[in-house]
């Protein structure tokens, strides 16, 4: 591994790189023994003593000899708890919320108070431990009691024999992270990476829970370096600021709701971003970009952007383009958008220390740039070499930093891939990001990179965020590779440079479902892996999972065998283009459901407990998922086989390749091929897709179903006018009858639309009271409000 790193080193960043890498090591060395404080107690502090109870707006607050804790319930299903001291977080990752009082029950006894809202009651103990239960007096959560060592917070959390624990943002594990040991501390792992690398590039302290007591979703709102370890127990640390968490419990979709009200709603992407996307380090040029889309072309592959890596910039200077590689960058901009193809464009934080830069010049003139305790500007390394890091922190930096999107959206860029964020700094040994002495500044006041490390991303990307919102009347679309907490708010992200094994297919599902659960409901994974060269089978089975992830983007690093859908022949390319035309087709259903988590909260992609959270057999399943509400995905993991064991969770299921019904829960032998992965439609469905030009509604329905389906429509892009209609279904033994009410303005661009029912064979039909014909069980009606069905 090593080796392997030493060797993609020099292939990727060459010999004066790794002479940059090696001063960089021996210069954060040096900096950070100047100016690091001595912690020199080892003692663990308790809360100590219990002294006194003070009643405060929503909750208690209970001060100790030694610390002091405030609980406050924000709503009846959602606590937070405070331990001091320690600095309280910045507000960052939280959305401007007014939470509405609640009212609260108090009771003070010499063993402790409790304090209780609508089913859900915390007791705080004398020694500090606080223990959550609900009505029937069931335990949902027991913390001992914190202690601190130096400016460190610890707390223990006692687990349950079965309780199971997702999220902790992007790990490389299984989806249960139980056990496991985890640190928060984003990293660029260098390179490549495989099950079992951790930290990774965002590491968001959000986890959920379940158990036979039910479910609760943590958040530790506390962005200094931590370490998570959980086995019998749950211990979480962190290296400074006060213990603050929130607890959220409820059924899962309002627990999703809930966080999504305190860290903020996922932003509505422009729907191209939801089509294919290319990309690859070591496209040189204009002419190469143009001669891959005329590939795309010529092969009859629908694509809808094309990513510019770092190699687009001139000589990686951040917000520059080669004019040399892109002499008509704006006219090649406009052929392509003509082609519907949008470009995304790489930006990395680090800035070129070169006294000819303007940004360099405009930013450190400005004092806008990290630095030391003694205010020399902090330098690192990056593609560009020698370089410095915005402070993302200080707000003048953001507002800068927004500004600079502008020319490269006047240029016809349409998205932005935000790599590097953690923040990387190429280093020989050590950690590679800034030192850990360097300072961060917020309204003239200093913070430390222990804190700031883990928000810059994050700040780097809500920085973007608001300067493609203030510049473009189109919705921005930004990727991150690193982030926090809320993130959502801002950017989408990927998992980074993966490698191309099949163990790191399979870890991808894990990954990306963990990531959902941690609140970024849209990411997505370089297909085929990073840092190698898939053979075409391994390239086909990746490619057919990312059909169903948010992001579907082949990328591959420098120096990997070339990976455009026709480079493995001609079988493999008609099977990829099957895959890619049938995404093309789910739009309608994948931006509805898209359109539906940003409204809701509720992820887009979910891991099959989502179906039935009490039953523990489909806790531990990560290989299968949901896809919106109704399609499950079972990708194929492995290679060389011609079955796939699939698990079904309850309810009836359609097999989408032959309407072929299944009753679940139901575990089953399934025959696969290159050409397919087991997919399933939940009975009740009505599917929108797109096809032969025209709009269907696919109805999946043949025993008593009841359900509620929406279809969102709009431009695609921009802030205009949208509809929803929302289609209820109701099957009977005779019957099957769809009403549809509708809201907003936004006209459809099809007049009438195919309604092509699977499952049950009909021979009469009429819509608004008039009948129609029937043929092949589908019927053509212009928008209706009762669509009538029957045998
Ligand atoms: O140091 O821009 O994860 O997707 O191709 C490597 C070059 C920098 C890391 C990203 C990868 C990207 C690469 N970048």
């Amino acid at each position: 591994m090593e080796l392997f790193k030493i060797i993609f080193a020099l292939k990727s960043i060459g010999i004066q790189g790794i002479t940059h890498a090696v001063i960089n090591s021996i210069y954060r060395s040096i900096i950070d023994k100047k100016y690091a404080m001595k912690n020199t107690n080892n003692e663990k502090i308790y809360p100590g003593k219990r002294k006194n109870v003070n009643p405060i707006s929503c909750g208690l607050k209970v001060v100790f000899s030694n610390a002091e804790v405030e609980i406050i319930f924000l709503s009846n299903d959602l606590i937070r708890i405070t331990w001091q001291p320690g600095s309280l977080p910045l507000p960052f990752t939280l959305d401007d919320n007014h939470w509405q009082s609640q009212s609260l029950q108090i009771e003070v006894s010499t063993d402790g108070e409790i304090i209780s809202c609508g089913d859900i009651a915390v007791k705080i103990d004398q020694d500090g431990s606080i223990t959550i239960h609900d009505i029937q007096k069931t335990t949902l959560r027991k913390d001992l009691p914190p202690f601190r060592i130096g400016e460190c917070w610890s707390i223990i959390t006692q687990l349950k024999p079965e309780e199971h624990i997702y999220g902790l943002g992007e790990r490389a594990s299984t989806l249960n992270l139980r056990p496991g040991e985890y640190q928060s501390w984003n990293t660029d792992i260098g390179g490549s990476y495989s099950s079992g690398t951790d930290p990774l590039y965002m590491g968001t302290p959000i986890y959920l829970s379940l158990s036979s007591s039910g479910y609760h979703l943590l958040y530790f709102e506390n962005s200094f370096k931590s370490r998570f370890s959980i086995h019998d127990d749950f211990t979480a640390s962190f290296e400074g600021g006060a213990l603050r968490y929130y607890i959220i419990f409820g059924p899962l979709e309002k627990i999703f709701n809930n966080f999504s009200h305190l860290t903020g709603f996922a932003y509505f992407p422009p729907k191209w971003a939801l089509g294919y996307h290319q990309s690859r380090w070591g496209y040189q040029s204009e002419k190469e970009i143009l001669e891959i889309v005329e590939g795309f072309k010529k092969h009859h592959l629908p694509i809808s952007a094309i990513h510019l890596d770092i190699d687009y910039m001139d000589r990686y200077k951040v917000f520059t383009i080669d004019p040399d590689k892109f002499p008509h960058f704006k006219n090649m901009a406009e052929q392509l958008d003509h082609e519907s193809i949008k470009i995304v464009a790489s930006i990395n934080p680090a800035v070129k220390q070169d006294n000819h830069f303007k940004l360099y010049q405009e930013g450190k003139s400005k004092d806008l740039f990290c630095k030391t305790a003694n205010g020399e500007i902090v330098k690192g390394v990056s593609w560009p070499g020698r370089s410095v890091y915005p402070d993302f922190l200080n707000l003048t930096t953001r507002a800068w930093w927004a500004d600079q999107y502008k020319q490269l959206l006047d240029v016809g860029i349409s998205g932005f891939w935000q790599d590097m964020n953690e923040p990387a700094s190429f280093a020989a040994w050590g950690d590679p990001t800034l030192p850990i002495t360097t300072l961060h500044s917020i309204n003239g006041e200093k913070r430390s990179h222990l804190e700031i490390h883990n928000l810059y991303g994050y700040l780097m990307n809500k920085a973007a965020f608001e300067g493609v919102s203030n510049d473009s009347t189109k919705r921005p679309w930004i990727f991150s590779r690193s982030g926090w907490a809320g993130l959502q708010k801002y950017a989408w992200n990927w998992t980074g440079d993966i490698d191309s094994t099949w163990k790191s297919l399979r870890q991808t599902v894990s990954t990306i479902l963990g990531l959902s659960l941690s609140g970024h409901a849209f990411s997505g994974v370089d297909i085929g892996g990073f840092s190698g060269s898939p053979d075409a089978e391994l390239y086909l089975r990746w490619f057919q999972l990312a059909t169903f992830l948010p992001l579907f983007r082949t990328h591959s690093s420098l120096n990997t065998k070339r990976r455009e859908p026709w480079i493995f022949g001609e079988a493999i390319t008609n099977i990829l283009r099957d895959f890619l035309k049938l995404r093309y087709k789910l739009l309608p259903y994948l931006y509805t459901s898209v359109w539906q988590t940003c409204q809701s909260g509720i992820p887009f992609i979910r891991p099959l407990f989502w179906e039935d959270p009490q039953d523990n057999s489909l806790w531990d399943i990560d290989d299968e998922f949901l896809l919106g509400d109704n399609v499950i995905i079972v990708p194929v993991l492995t290679p060389g086989e011609s079955k796939r064991k699939v698990v079904l969770p309850p309810g009836k299921w359609f097999s989408y390749w032959d309407d072929h019904p299944y009753i679940g829960k139901l575990y089953m032998d399934m025959d696969i091929s290159m050409e397919m992965i087991p997919i399933f439609i939940r009975n009740g469905s009505i599917l929108p897709i797109e096809e032969d030009g025209g709009m269907s509604f696919h109805v999946y329905a043949n025993i008593n179903a009841k359900s509620m389906n929406n279809m969102y429509w709009d431009s695609g892009d921009g802030y205009g006018d949208f509809r929803l209609d929302t289609y209820q279904l109701e099957v009977d033994s005779e019957l099957t009858k769809i009403t549809c009410e509708s809201k907003g303005a936004y006209r459809p661009p099809f007049l009438e639309f195919n309604i092509i029912v699977h499952g049950t064979n009909f021979t009469q039909a009429s819509v608004d009271g008039r009948s129609i014909k029937i043929l092949d069980n589908s019927v053509i009606v212009p928008p209706f409000q009762e669509l009538i069905l029957s045998k």
